[in-house]
């Protein structure tokens, strides 16, 4: 499923950023995907299926039991001198090695307590400075758009990083249909807040100290952009509710704090908005929140990361951290002139 309308800079219909699909897969089972979904129609993806259909198309997908995909034809041309070949992360680690915080703050507590979290009925608002103000239930969040797949890079602030299979849509497609004021300078985001659910928001320690809602923020150019994405799906899937569900946002060359999962809101605004991390630890946890191996985190180093998944059970690859997580040639425009030490 190939990005179908503007943001060609690539071959053809295919956008420069994508880590291809025919990379990812074999390539008969590439194209049997391919035609698959086109005889179902791309909405068909996701939540819209019967759980049983989604299993039975997740095999002719190639299945749970296949060895993760080697990813080839990344774009390492920058000075990088390691050989890498990414491989998509493992659906079981993906979906149980989480942060999520009103879930509970280690690894393996969003998988354990957010199976029973509700996402029907969910409203997500885009308000603000917008022509449109919109409001889209669950229904609409995986019927009104094109769904496609995107797999992207994730970097976790932690120096932990995945390689994940989206499905979902472009985040500038719905600020356009909302039609975004010339006044707007930013977008703000928001988790919901519901403490009977989020176990997190009732208990501060279980909640990692973080002032709840969960809020996160992007500048308007940045919106705009062709990479941030919002998420239905993951592996060809509904989202998980540990993962964000029923949508969450994707910005691969962030840090993984700024991907805010089960997002109630989105307030197109004049002014750069508050952000959780941001706000517990300033001199850590900046607004940006570029990836960047040439800054360090206080604590710790960013130069390298260790690869979720990979290098056997006890200990995992580490591989090089490259600047916005190799997605510069989308992104670096977006920061000329600004120091990023200083702008972190
Ligand atoms: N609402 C909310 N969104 C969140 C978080 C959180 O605790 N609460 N954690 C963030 C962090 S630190 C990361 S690395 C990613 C992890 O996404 P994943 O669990 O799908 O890999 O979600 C981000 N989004
Ligand atoms: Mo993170």
């Amino acid at each position: 499923m190939v990005s179908k309308k503007g943001f060609t800079k690539g071959v053809g219909n295919t956008p420069s950023w994508s880590l291809k699909e025919n990379e990812v897969t074999p390539e008969s089972v590439f194209s049997d995907r391919r035609n698959i979904i086109k005889a179902l129609g791309l909405g068909a993806l996701g939540a819209s299926l019967p759980g049983q259909v989604q299993a039975g198309l997740f095999d002719l997908f190639g299945g749970e039991e296949k060895p993760p995909f080697a990813v080839q034809g990344l774009d390492y041309s920058k000075p990088n001198q390691f050989q890498i070949v990414d491989r998509l992360t493992p659906e079981d680690k993906i979906t149980r090695h989480n942060n999520f915080y009103e879930f509970g703050t280690s690894k393996q507590d969003p998988f354990d307590n957010a199976q029973q979290f509700q996402v029907n009925p969910w409203e997500l608002r885009i308000e603000g400075l917008v022509d449109k103000p919109l409001t889209l239930d669950l229904n609409d969040l995986t019927t009104k758009f094109d769904l496609e797949e995107r797999i992207y890079r994730l970097r976790c602030v932690e120096a932990w990083s995945m390689v994940v299979p989206w499905v979902g849509f472009s985040l500038a497609e719905l600020l356009k249909m909302a039609g975004v004021s010339n006044k707007a300078t930013h977008v703000a985001f928001e988790t919901l807040f519901d403490p009977d659910q989020m176990p997190g928001q009732r208990n501060r320690l279980m909640g990692g100290g973080i002032h709840y809602p969960y809020v996160e923020g992007l500048t308007i150019a940045e919106a705009m952009n062709e990479l941030p994405f919002l998420a239905v799906g993951l592996y060809g899937k509904t989202l998980p509710p540990q993962n964000g569900a029923p949508v969450r946002l994707v910005l691969p060359w962030k840090y993984g704090f700024k991907s805010i999962k089960s997002v109630v809101k989105i307030r197109v605004t004049d002014k750069q908005p508050p952000t959780s991390w941001n706000q517990l630890a300033p001199h850590e946890y900046g607004f940006y929140a570029n990836v960047n191996p040439q800054v360090d985190h206080p604590r710790w180093s960013q130069a390298s990361e260790r690869s979720i998944g990979e290098g056997g059970l006890f200990s995992a690859k580490r591989i090089p951290t490259q600047m916005f997580n190799g997605y510069g040639e989308q992104v670096a425009d977006l920061y000329k002139g600004l120091d990023l030490r200083k702008f972190y």
